[in-house]
């Protein structure tokens, strides 16, 4: 299939070194590139540079090349993938895993982070398998060569689009993204009432190339009628077939100033770290919408609607929304509340987390030296995390932490990927500190709350992150500290906080 996605070719030059976070961090095996000078992908890998890249945007070969370095690290570090048994007699039986995801909502469908440590051990780009899943149900089967996309509703000349044609006949934006499901964090408010929602644990949240068409030279490409028209809306809907609401297809909708801005960076995505599109994330094609939560990208996408009204589907109304503490499942349901337009969350909230020490990690006193305590960072809309504080004792005092940002900021000044942060701490310190707890601020002064304020959906759940600090004795006539991190995800049990009140 001549010019198409498997037939380009990466071709590019490495020139520059590798963000300081992968040069300072001590987790054990950062990916930390070799830099050759000439470039090797292996055979199986169509990472390409078209001819648009340069003049379309500021995502430079020079950072290109230092993704495609950790890429190819983190890559190289993985077991394959395989048929997992526990896919047996689903619908995803088809379907290769990576086994160490946690699967958070039974067998199917298929819900799951990494284990906390592991991603955080691939720094900045998380290898696709190692990627956290949001699936409300089985994957759909694709073929690259029979997928369509149809762009329609309040657009001047309706089209249906083949993948060659979204590679080939438009211009492309790579970028790194962080995604983050609004349910990162639900497993703590589990834990002080239940929620409707499963338990992700900390781990909701992975960074990937993205590579896509901008979804505003789509949009233009068909004609999109004016707001005095009506077009108000641009809706999304993915090829999977939903229980919800009595059978309906996956879909949400964004209002149509953010579709078209530039600024944004929407992309309608058919690469990730280089690669097409693996089946759980997508395959062939699926929204990214840059700072929004994830529940807004929709996979496996087959059609764009520009409307008057918001998106129809049962899981833009029933998802993804933040109802105030007082509304449990009954009152949202007889008082309206998923109806409700200021409960949609569609900007990421500002979060951070302790990622080390890991829960259960013993720290031994023998040889009292300087502890780095380290963790993740993010915030939403493009804005930047510009300060994370670490407080040991309940909030009194605040240490500022530093703070790497391996992403160059857009060329509007956007950061769309999470950060990391560090700070190094006397042993002695921990020892008389009962919890150790981060919050982080971000450009525009939003920070974190000391306490979790619940909801019904569990969502977006960003109060300080809180590990505990306990005595204990590793060996006989040893003395170290123990830390307990609030939660474990899915059902594993441990942590401060206990076991989810059903
Ligand atoms: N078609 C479709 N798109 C979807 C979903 C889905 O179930 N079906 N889940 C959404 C949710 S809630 C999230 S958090 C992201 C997760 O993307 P990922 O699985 O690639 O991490 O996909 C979103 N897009
Ligand atoms: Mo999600």
């Amino acid at each position: 299939m001549p010019g198409s996605i498997r037939d380009k070719k990466l071709n590019s030059h490495l020139e520059r070194g590798i963000p300081p976070l992968l040069r300072t961090s001590s987790y054990t095996s950062l990916p930390i590139p070799n830099l050759s000078p000439t470039h090797n992908i292996s055979n199986n890998t169509s990472i390409f540079l078209d001819k648009y890249s340069s003049s379309e945007d500021d995502d430079s070969d020079d950072d290109k090349n230092e993704y495609l370095q950790m890429i190819k690290k983190g890559k190289a570090e993985l077991e394959p993938s395989i048929h997992d048994t526990r896919d047996e007699g689903t619908a995803d039986n088809w379907i290769e895993r990576n086994f160490s995801l946690i699967r958070l909502a039974g067998k199917h469908p298929f819900n799951s982070e990494p284990p906390l440590a592991r991603l955080m051990h691939h720094g900045f780009i998380t290898p696709v398998p190692l990627h956290y899943v949001c699936n409300h149900g089985p994957v759909p089967k694709a073929s690259w060569d029979d997928w369509t996309v149809e762009v329609t509703g309040l657009v001047k000349r309706p089209m249906r689009f083949t993948m060659d044609q979204l590679v080939n006949e438009f211009p492309s934006r790579e970028l790194p993204v962080t995604l983050v499901c609004a349910g990162n964090r639900r497993k703590e408010q589990n834990m002080v009432k239940q929620t409707i929602g499963f338990n992700w644990g900390a781990a909701a949240v992975s960074t990937n190339v993205w590579r896509g068409v901008p979804l505003r030279a789509l949009l233009k490409r068909c004609g999109v009628y004016r707001k005095k028209k009506g077009a108000l809306n641009v809706c999304f809907e993915g090829a999977d077939v939903l229980p919800g609401g009595g059978g309906s297809k996956y879909g949400t909708s964004i209002k149509k100033e953010f579709a078209m801005d530039p600024s944004r960076d929407i992309i309608v995505a058919y690469m990730q770290n280089g690669e097409m599109l693996t089946p759980d994330h997508g395959f062939p094609v699926r929204m990214i919408i840059p700072g929004f939560i994830g529940g807004r990208m929709v996979k496996w996408l087959k059609r764009i609607v520009v409307t008057t009204q918001e998106s129809q589907s049962y899981y833009h109304y029933k998802d993804n929304r933040v109802l105030p503490a007082h509304v449990d499942a009954e009152l949202a349901n007889t008082e309206g509340w998923w109806y409700k337009p200021e409960c949609i969350i569609n900007e990421l909230n500002i979060n951070s987390v302790i990622t080390m020490p890991c829960h259960r990690d013993i720290l031994p006193l023998t040889t009292p030296r300087p502890y780095t305590l380290r963790g993740y960072a993010y915030s939403g809309g493009g804005k930047k995390v510009t300060r994370v504080e670490v407080t040991m004792d309940g909030g009194d005092t605040w240490r500022l932490c530093t703070l790497v940002h391996p992403e160059r900021p857009t060329k509007y000044g956007k950061y769309w990927c999470w950060c990391f942060w560090s700070l190094e701490v006397e042993v002695l310190d921990l020892l008389s500190a009962k919890e150790i707890a981060v919050r982080a601020w971000d450009v525009t002064q939003n920070t974190q709350p000391e306490n979790l304020v619940w909801n019904v959906m569990g969502m977006m759940n960003n109060c300080w992150f809180r590990v505990k600090t306990n005595v204990c004795k590793p060996h006989k006539g040893e003395i170290g500290i123990v830390f307990e991190h609030p939660t474990q995800p899915g059902d594993q049990t441990g942590g401060w906080m206990g076991n989810p009140r059903g």
